[in-house]
């Protein structure tokens, strides 16, 4: 405790000290995942966003649209349940879910486990849907190459300057649900706008897994990422 107020200072030093050497270990540990995905030549991707945003639905859209393509892989992350690792099995991908129970993210050492469960020899693009949460999966690397942020139109355009990190720490946002952006007013300059100043070199596409719309910006932005991963 503080000498001088009785606050919890101290305390909290001590909590910051353990939160860095969590990170710190996370951190080597997901070099390991990256290194053990770079051996096998596959293109990792970490989707990150709100609950219910569409990670989902849009791994279930790129499947189709990249059938015959390429082979995917996924990892699924929820507190609770297999139900999205069911409906990605009903596409005939291979699938892991990972169950966090109380735990608001992916670490590098859970998709570590659940890579020992894929057959990586398979794989050539290896999608990881994060925990639905726009603050925790932000702060753990989990060692893909690719961060991807989901913002569906159904959130409000206020997200970008609310939960800063996410857009931070990711290389591509992914506007989602377009197709309902008039009936909710969603101001897409705003929160472009909004996303871009937190983060510069952000790269943004607009899509809607259900009428396919921008679809196929998203699976081109994939096939270049696969192209320079071979060469
Ligand atoms: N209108 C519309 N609805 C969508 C779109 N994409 C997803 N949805 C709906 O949004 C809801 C949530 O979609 P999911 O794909 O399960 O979302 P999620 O991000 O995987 O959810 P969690 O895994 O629970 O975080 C479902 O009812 C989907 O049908 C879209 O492009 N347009
Ligand atoms: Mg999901």
């Amino acid at each position: 405790m503080c000498q001088d107020c009785g606050c919890s200072l101290t305390t909290n030093t001590k909590v910051l000290e353990v939160q860095k050497r969590i990170l710190e270990k996370n951190d080597a540990e997901a070099a390991q995942n990256r290194a053990k995905l770079e051996k096998h030549g596959i293109l990792g991707i970490n989707l990150m966003s709100s609950p219910g945003a569409g990670k989902t639905t849009l791994l279930e859209k790129t499947i189709e649209l990249l059938d015959g393509i390429c082979s995917i892989g996924v990892i699924e992350g929820d507190l609770e349940t297999e139900r999205d690792a069911e409906r990605i099995r009903q596409k005939g991908v291979a699938v892991q879910q990972i169950t966090t129970g109380q735990t608001c993210h992916l670490d590098a050492a859970m998709v570590h486990s659940a890579m020992h469960r894929m057959p990586l020899e398979e794989i050539d693009l290896l999608f990881v849907e994060n925990v639905g949460n726009l603050v925790c999966p932000a702060a753990y690397d989990i060692g893909t190459h690719m961060n991807v942020v989901l913002l569906s139109v159904t959130e409000g355009d206020d997200k970008p300057a609310k939960y800063p990190l996410v857009f931070l720490k990711s290389d591509l946002l992914l506007i989602t649900k377009t197709d309902l952006a008039g009936v909710l007013e969603f101001d897409m300059e705003k929160a472009v706008s909004d996303a871009l100043t937190i983060n510069p070199r952000l790269q943004v596409i607009k899509l809607s897994a259900k009428s396919g719309d921008g679809m196929d910006e998203w699976i081109t932005l994939l096939r270049k990422g696969l192209e320079d991963r071979i060469s």
